[in-house]
């Protein structure tokens, strides 16, 4: 491992030690320091290369400091950055009109993070529920599935099931409904007994925190047709899944299922600046009139431009079919290893996880300890579950070369 400083002006040792003392511990990082990234590849501080497996969750599914985006943002930038809703710009509406026609809804919802896009997308079904279902005032329930996760704030975690999300931050949100995922009938069964009352089904098409928990085929169609039923709306969250990550530009629509609301975020700006956006139908959207939700910076012009310059990436460079290829052959490579710390390996397009069995000592974390040493940076989660999603614009050799590394450390472990 080199030592010498090659980028910045921190090294990796200080780096780690400033966060250390001066940042909440509201994270357990590995110990690695990011100084540089490019395309599917990260440099440390000393110049150490690393493969980035993890994608910063998913939202540099174009690859780090990709050129059209970085253009977008630099030009962009130095023009016009924030002028609040308060007035119109010329960025907002084009951008509008691209990202509707991109994904195929009437209208869209700009916000930041992910989390405001769900909490967008509660506030819009419950907003339905009353004014066009007909939902008694106060009285409308959302339904969520175990295993979720859906972001950090109150309501959300009001949602979850994870204690470690939940532990210390009561009270929650009423009317929050949890049923069991991958289960089509649990979502029957709610709704036969709730449905008058409730606005919205909101679901991950695959569970990304969960480890990477692809449900049954058909899953996605059985829920959204049992909603019709019920005339609940069906809300994807595809903040993780989305944006050609998992061979589909979103992953429902692998079941050719369209939502009646779609939540995206991440990549949405190719990992450049905090984009999320909420698609509908005009006549789910119109419910919310002025004044009555927004924020600061939501659809700024700065994030327009640089969101439209990641989706056309994502266009341009077919990331969608390659997402789709690449993954098929991870998979297949990963289930090649030979060691019995191999439990499963699971995912769809350039999401997968490998789920491993602590053998001789070794758990995940070590895996990824180990592979941090190689060369390539993944971390576990809920502890024996490692997350694999490199950027989708890594080229075929590199992810050969990055198959090796993880094939090569795995088999070596005990
Ligand atoms: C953390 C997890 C992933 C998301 C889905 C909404 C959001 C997320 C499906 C909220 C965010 C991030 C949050 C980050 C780690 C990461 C994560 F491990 F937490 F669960 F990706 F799986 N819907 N996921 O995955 O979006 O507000 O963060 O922009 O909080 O530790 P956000």
């Amino acid at each position: 491992m080199a030592e010498k400083l090659v980028y910045g002006h921190i090294g990796s040792k200080e780096a780690m030690e400033l966060e250390e003392t001066y940042g909440a511990h509201n994270y357990h990082p590995l110990p690695v320091v990011i100084a540089k990234g490019k395309g599917a590849k990260v440099w440390d501080p000393e110049g150490n290369e690393y493969f980035d497996f993890l994608s910063a969750y998913s939202a540099v599914n174009q690859g780090h400091c990709h050129p059209k985006i970085i253009a977008a943002l630099t030009e962009q930038a130095q023009t016009l950055t924030l002028t609040s809703r308060a007035f119109y710009n010329n960025k907002l509406g084009e951008y509008e009109k691209f990202v509707t026609e991109f994904f195929g809804y009437d209208m869209v919802l700009p916000m930041n993070t992910g989390a405001e896009a769900v909490e967008t997308a509660m506030k819009l079904s419950r907003r339905w529920g009353y004014d066009v279902k007909g939902i008694p005032a106060n009285k409308a329930k959302l339904v969520f599935a175990e295993g979720n996760f859906h972001g950090r704030t109150i309501s959300i975690i009001s949602a979850s099931t994870d204690p470690d999300c939940r532990k210390g931050f009561g009270p929650f949100l009423p009317n929050i409904e949890k049923i069991a995922y991958n289960d089509p009938q649990a979502l029957e069964d709610f709704l036969k007994e709730n449905h008058a009352e409730t606005a919205a089904f909101i679901v991950e098409p695959i569970q990304g925190e969960a480890g990477v928990f692809v449900p049954d085929a058909g899953y996605l169609k059985k829920c959204y047709e049992i909603c019709k039923k019920y005339n609940v709306l069906f809300v994807a969250d595809e903040v993780q899944t989305g944006i050609a990550r998992t061979g589909k530009l979103l992953a429902c629509d692998h079941e050719e299922v369209k939502p009646d609301i779609v939540i995206l975020g991440k990549a949405i700006s190719g990992g450049v600046l905090p984009v999320s956006a909420v698609l509908a139908s005009k006549e789910i959207m119109l419910t919310i009139k002025p004044g009555e939700h927004g924020s600061t910076f939501g659809g700024f012009p700065l994030a327009c431009a640089v969101a439209k310059a990641a989706l056309e990436v994502v266009r341009d460079e077919n990331l969608t079919e390659r997402a789709q290829r690449l993954g098929e052959k991870f998979r297949a490579e990963m289930e090649k290893i030979d060691s019995p710390m191999i439990e499963l390996v699971r995912g769809k397009g350039l999401l997968n996880a490998v789920v491993i069995k602590p053998t001789e000592g070794k758990e995940a974390w070590d895996v990824c300890m180990k592979l941090k040493e190689n060369g390539l940076l993944a971390k576990p989660t809920h502890q024996h579950i490692i997350r694999f999603a490199p950027p989708l614009v890594i080229s075929e050799e590199e992810l050969d070369k990055a198959i090796k590394i993880i094939k090569d450390t795995i088999e070596n472990m005990v």
